[in-house]
């Protein structure tokens, strides 16, 4: 059994940690008041605003004010321990000693208590007047987005061939090998394939490296005639530079119907460059090779800035070179269940990022998607 506890002693320890408490209580006096006072919280509060007392600083000093109950009045406190000595001490001295620590603990846990409503009604105070919302003020002007201006262009785009009556195809970003190649005439080890190389899933997918898969699809699921453009993100294991990125976007226009010719492929690429850069712009046809199309010709527009004299974009050349087409070929439209004896078609495809660096001026199409809204904001 320990030591028995004399009322002296136990007199001294209480009152020694009762003037902890006092010391450490000190700063939070000012918000003991009349609990049932709403006047004091109102005053209180005035008071505070003059000392810049926020509710962040509430909140924390409502955090203090729990730590300091648990520190002196909890489970754990010296004071708990302090208690249990009574139990120690000469029976005849415990009615005195147990009245002794009842006073002091309710010193102790009555002001800690005010103290804790007023401040919960302080912090209260301040986050309504945070919340609180002056109407008299103007509102504030929600900031407007805008177009990208790759959607921008390609909505032109859609605009014009919607009103020649091409339908709008949507075509999927991941294909297979077969509509990515196989299907536009492009078997495997074909040189095509190495100048188109995309990227691979470990599944046997590929994204598609040009819009050209479309052509596909939408024979497959229309059947002929058909008149489509597929506008579109596709990709390419190409090093970003200036005018290259591993991602960017095409149209691919097709029509397929009895008696399409060459004639009707400049005929419309023509009326498009027209209603796009206006009624002066001249379109040019080279001969080139696509594996899918033949023939094939590369087209070029007359600059629209220069109109044609030679200046700074078109390269002092007066042409702008904007895409690939042709004449569908046999086997892609025998592929796509479409008879070749019975119809023919043209196809054409250009990539929308480089149109959109020449019609902006841009000196790097990169700009496009570094999602920089300084960059972005200027084509409001
Ligand atoms: C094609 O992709 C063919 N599918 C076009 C075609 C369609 C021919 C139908 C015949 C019939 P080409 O690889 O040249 O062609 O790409 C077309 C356009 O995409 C280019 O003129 C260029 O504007 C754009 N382009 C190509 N690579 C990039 C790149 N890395 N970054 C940005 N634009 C690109």
């Amino acid at each position: 059994m320990a030591d028995a506890v004399t009322f002296e002693e136990l007199k001294s320890g209480a009152d020694r940690i009762f003037e902890a408490f006092g010391r450490e209580f000190k700063r939070f006096e000012r918000f003991v008041g009349d609990n049932q006072d709403a006047f004091f919280v109102q005053a209180t509060i005035k008071e505070l605003e003059r000392d810049k007392f926020s509710l962040a600083d509430s909140e924390s000093l409502s955090r203090e004010l729990s730590d300091l109950r648990t520190r002196f009045t909890g489970k754990k406190s010296e004071w708990a321990a302090a208690k249990k000595t009574v139990g120690r001490m000469d029976p005849e001295e415990r009615g005195r000693a147990g009245q002794y620590l009842l006073a002091i603990e309710v010193g102790m846990t009555d002001r800690l208590e005010r103290a804790r409503i007023n401040l919960d009604k302080i912090t209260e105070n301040l986050r309504t007047a945070r919340e609180a919302i002056d109407v008299t003020l103007p509102g504030r002007r929600p900031r407007r987005g805008h177009l990208h201006p790759i959607t921008v262009v390609r909505e032109k785009i859609e605009d014009i061939f919607v009103s020649l009556g091409y339908a709008i195809e949507d075509g999927r970003e991941i294909e297979t090998d077969f509509y990515n190649f196989d299907a536009l005439n492009i078997p495997e080890n074909h040189p095509a394939r190495a100048s188109q190389d995309t990227f691979y899933t470990s599944d046997g997918y590929a994204l598609r490296s040009q819009t050209s898969t479309v052509q596909i699809h939408a024979m497959q699921r229309r059947g002929a005639p058909v008149r489509m453009i597929a506008p579109g993100r596709v990709f390419r294991r190409d090093t970003p530079d200036p005018t290259h990125n591993p991602m960017f976007f095409q149209v691919e226009g097709l029509c397929v119907d009895r008696g399409i010719s060459m004639a009707h492929l400049k005929g419309t690429v023509a009326e498009f460059l027209r209603r796009m850069f206006g009624e002066q712009t001249v379109t040019r046809f080279r001969p080139s090779y696509f594996p899918f199309t033949e023939p094939s010709a590369e087209f070029d527009f007359s600059c629209f800035k220069c109109g044609g004299a030679g200046c700074r974009i078109c390269k002092n050349s007066g042409w702008i070179e904007l895409g690939g087409s042709g004449m569908v070929h046999p086997n892609v439209l025998r592929g796509a269940g479409v008879d070749p004896e019975e119809f023919s078609g043209f196809a054409f495809g250009l990539g929308i990022d480089r149109m959109v660096g020449l019609m902006y001026g841009l000196d790097d199409i990169r700009l496009l998607f570094e999602n920089d809204a300084r960059f972005l904001e200027q084509f409001d």
